[in-house]
Order: structure tokens, then sequence, then C-alpha cells
């Protein structure tokens, strides 16, 4: 999953993809370098952000929506509001990606269900304004686990058919360091739910426990772009582990990744 942010501030790459045309051109250059989905957002997420409006929300991913379905690109809608998430599916999106599970718009799995389309169900505990002061846990995996149980539970009430959800731990969504390593090392026990393994997505493209392992010697975190390369080697762990998606900002070495995994799986399996 290509990541194209169609905003001024986000966490790793803000600004960058901002106007409409750059934004769809970039989707379209991570499709032939191998993204199977785009993921368009337009609000960024970024510890201590505030919202934004809906109107500016769709003002910003509206055209790019659009533009990259026409192309004939499976896109996903990175968002938390229904309106703007039913926007995206009467222009053809492919999946909807709601980092709050459900939580922060009580009209979005009611949506998702009447369309039918994968759900990717996210670890949230509330918005960025106020998220760092959340990242308090005793057994981290396991409360996200059972966190994610209760939405799975609530959404499907709302009809959502189970086999299209997609769980995602949440990395840096209320989480530090040591609580994000621990989630991936423990990412199969998180996704099994009553007996149920769901695919699981794993975000950690260029998020700041990356910057903060590979800090210069004086303790400075390494900017984000310089997390790229260690973005891929989780790529590589999570995906030999069994994860069903990458969420990334560069895509060709990741696929590359990706690739390797699979190959080491079949491998592992007795199957070449
Ligand atoms: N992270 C960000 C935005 N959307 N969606 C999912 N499913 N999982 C994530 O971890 C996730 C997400 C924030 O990252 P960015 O602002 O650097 O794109």
């Amino acid at each position: 999953m290509g990541v194209v942010n169609v905003t001024p501030d986000s966490f790793s790459d803000g600004g960058e993809w901002y106007g409409a045309e750059a934004a769809i051109q970039h989707g379209l250059e991570l499709v032939a370098q191998g993204a199977d989905i785009i993921d368009v957002g337009g609000e960024s997420t970024r510890p201590g952000a505030q919202r934004i409006t809906a109107d500016e929300e769709l003002r910003r991913v509206g055209p790019v929506i659009t533009g990259l379905v026409r192309a004939g690109v499976p896109v996903s809608i990175d968002t938390m509001r229904a309106r703007v998430a039913e926007f995206a599916l009467e222009a053809g999106v492919h999946l909807v990606n709601d980092v709050s599970g459900g939580l922060a718009d009580p009209y979005m799995p009611r949506l998702v269900a009447k369309a039918s389309v994968p759900y990717v169900v996210m670890h949230w505990r509330g918005h960025s304004h106020s998220m760092d002061t959340r990242a308090v846990y005793a057994d981290v995996a396991r409360e996200v686990h059972d966190e994610l149980a209760l939405r799975v539970e609530a959404v499907t009430r709302e009809g959502v058919d189970p086999s299209l959800i997609v769980l995602d731990p949440g990395l840096g969504f209320s989480k530090l360091a040591g609580h994000n390593w621990e989630l991936l090392t423990r990412l199969g026990e998180v996704s099994r739910i009553g007996g149920r393994e769901f695919p699981a997505l794993v975000g950690a493209s260029r998020k700041r426990f990356l910057g903060r392992l590979l800090a210069a010697p004086d303790g400075t975190p390494r900017p984000f772009t310089g997390s790229d390369d260690a973005t891929v080697a989780v790529t590589a762990l999570a995906a030999a582990a069994g994860a069903w998606c990458v969420r990334v900002h560069k895509v060709p070495a990741n696929a590359d990744a990706v690739r390797v995994a699979a190959a080491w799986r079949h491998a592992a399996d007795g199957v070449t």
C-alpha cells in the first residue's frame, strides 16, 4: 500500500503532495513502482495535530480520488469520517482505512457494511491532540488485542462482514517506541480474535520510533526520510511473520522486501 498524503502537515511527507495534480502523479508513480493499492488521506494524524473540517478534507482528497480511480488505480481512502468515505465509495474506492476503527464517526461502520468493501480497523484511543497521553499499557499486545476485539464486535453488529475486516495495531497511535516493537513481534497474537485469524496491516513507515532507533550519538532522532531503509527492514520482518499489507511512503524497496519475504515463507513451508 503506497501512501499519498494530501496534507500540508503530515507526519512524514506533509506538503509534498498537497496539490491534486502532484498527488495524482505521485499515486500513479507508486503504482508503477509496484504498489497494489494507493492510500489517499487528507487529514494529518501526526501527534498533536488539530482536526480539519469535513469540507476541507473533501476539498483535499476529492479530486485526487476521482483522478486515480479514473486512471484505473485501486484506491483506499484514509479517513475517520463517514461523509468523506461516502464520497470516496461513490467515486469507486476499493477499501476504507479508518484509523479510529469506527470510533470517531458512528456512521462509518454501517456505511462500510453497505458498500461491502474491505475495512481496515486500526487500534485507536483518541484523536491526535491527546493521543500521546493515552500510551499507557500493562501488557500492550493483550490490551490492543482486547480493544480490537471490541471494535470487531461493534462493527460486525453494524453489519460489516468479518471476512472483509483487516486489523491494524496502530503503530505510533497512543504507543511509545517500546509498545510499537512489542506489537510488531506479537502481530499474530494481536490479530487472532475469537479463534479467527484476521489479515493484519502494518504502518511503520517513517514513524518516530524508527527515527529514535537510528538516532545520532548525541540522541538527535534521524529525520523521517532517513528511516526509509529501516522501514524496509520492518517490512521484510513483518511480511515474513505473516502481515497481509504494509503501508509505506517509498514503494520500490518495500515491494522487493515483500517478495523476498513471500519466497522465504514458501521455502519455509516446503514450497519452492
Ligand atoms: N498511520 C498514519 C496514517 N494512516 N493508517 C493505517 N491503517 N495505519 C497506520 O499506521 C497509519 C494510517 C500516519 O502516518 P503518516 O502521516 O506518516 O502517513
